[in-house]
């Protein structure tokens, strides 16, 4: 299967509304209907209210002939108007030139995928031939680390970890710290959250941070910060909490393939100018595609399309 084809069947839910409600409402009349039945189609996909009248009011404006460029097909025309709404700026683990380790921090709330998201990550860059090393700084459950460490065994990539309790930021110090003396070329830390608890792990998480950036000096890595797709609408006060604790770099969004509104990487790239770096697309370990803006906006809008940007990765 080609990525294409993958994140076509990872959005499963969301085409067969979106993607088809579309095809089927192009086919309709210019009714005065119209353009309540497609906002509508819009906003049930949860590609959010700012982005729905913005793409409405673009695609009037096209459709007057105005603005059109090489492409008829409305269609088209939404699509490349949605792939144009994701920040473009490139990951650190693409051609980075350094020595130094590409330091990853996995934060989000509890329960939205961090740590199997970790595990699929080890694997994504174990098979591009990358070595690579895990931090178990979610203390705050011994199952965490367990779960991280069953991750590392299944893998064979050692994770660095401490008892039940241990202070992050020494296990995220320790990480770091073993990765570059070990010359490693990709460190992944998993964290515990939670947004209300006594145990304040989110001014836990801003130390995390604080640690691996005096350590790391002016070599820049990398906050993600991992949602969970199937709570539309929710995420985005998830992404203000974490923003206000730590500088975010990127999302990651799981769970597309138990919901119908993956339309929301849309709306919070847009919002935040956050890139998406990645799709949970299931639990195994290859279930992680990496985000594509172009591809990503043509499996939503005409899944059935010709993959001419299919061999791209
Ligand atoms: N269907 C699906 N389930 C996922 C995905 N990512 C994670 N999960 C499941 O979500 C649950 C919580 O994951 P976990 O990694 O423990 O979350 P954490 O608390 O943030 O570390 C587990 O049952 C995972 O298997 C995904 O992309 N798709
Ligand atoms: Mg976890």
């Amino acid at each position: 299967m080609s990525l294409f084809q993958k994140i076509g069947e990872g959005l499963k839910k969301t085409r067969e509304r979106l993607g088809s409600g579309l095809a089927a409402l192009f086919r309709k009349e210019r009714t005065a209907s119209f353009y309540a039945e497609l906002e509508e189609l819009l906003l049930l996909s949860d590609v959010g209210p700012a982005q729905a009248t913005t793409l409405i009011s673009e695609l009037k404006e096209w459709e007057k002939g105005t603005d059109r460029t090489d492409t008829s097909d409305p269609m088209v025309f939404l699509e490349e108007r949605i792939a144009s709404f994701f920040p473009l700026d490139p990951p650190l683990w693409v051609e980075r030139p350094e020595q130094t380790p590409i330091i990853l921090l996995m934060v989000g709330v509890n329960g939205v995928g961090k740590t199997t998201t970790t595990g699929k990550l080890a694997c994504y860059f174990k098979d591009q031939g990358k070595s690579v090393l895990l931090g178990a700084a979610d203390t705050f459950r011994a199952a965490a680390v367990q779960q991280l460490r069953l991750w590392g065994e299944k893998l064979e990539i050692p994770v660095v970890h401490q008892k039940e309790g241990a202070d992050p930021g020494a296990v995220a110090f320790d990480t770091v710290k073993a990765a570059i003396a070990r010359k490693i070329d990709v460190a992944i830390i998993d964290t515990a959250g939670r947004l209300q608890t006594k145990h304040n792990l989110m001014a836990e998480l801003g130390k995390v941070h604080g640690l691996i950036k005096r350590e790391l000096g002016d070599t820049p890595f990398e906050s993600l910060i991992v949602l969970d797709a199937t709570l539309g609408q929710n995420t985005a006060s998830q992404i203000e909490h974490f923003q206000k604790i730590i500088p975010l770099t990127g999302m990651i969004l799981t769970k597309m393939d138990g919901t119908s509104k993956g339309g929301i990487a849309v709306s919070l790239a847009r919002k935040y100018r956050l890139p998406v770096r990645f799709i949970g697309v299931g639990e195994g370990k290859e279930d992680l595609l990496t985000f594509d803006p172009v591809l990503f906006a043509k499996a939503l809008i005409r899944p059935n399309a010709s993959g001419q940007d299919e061999n791209r990765f």
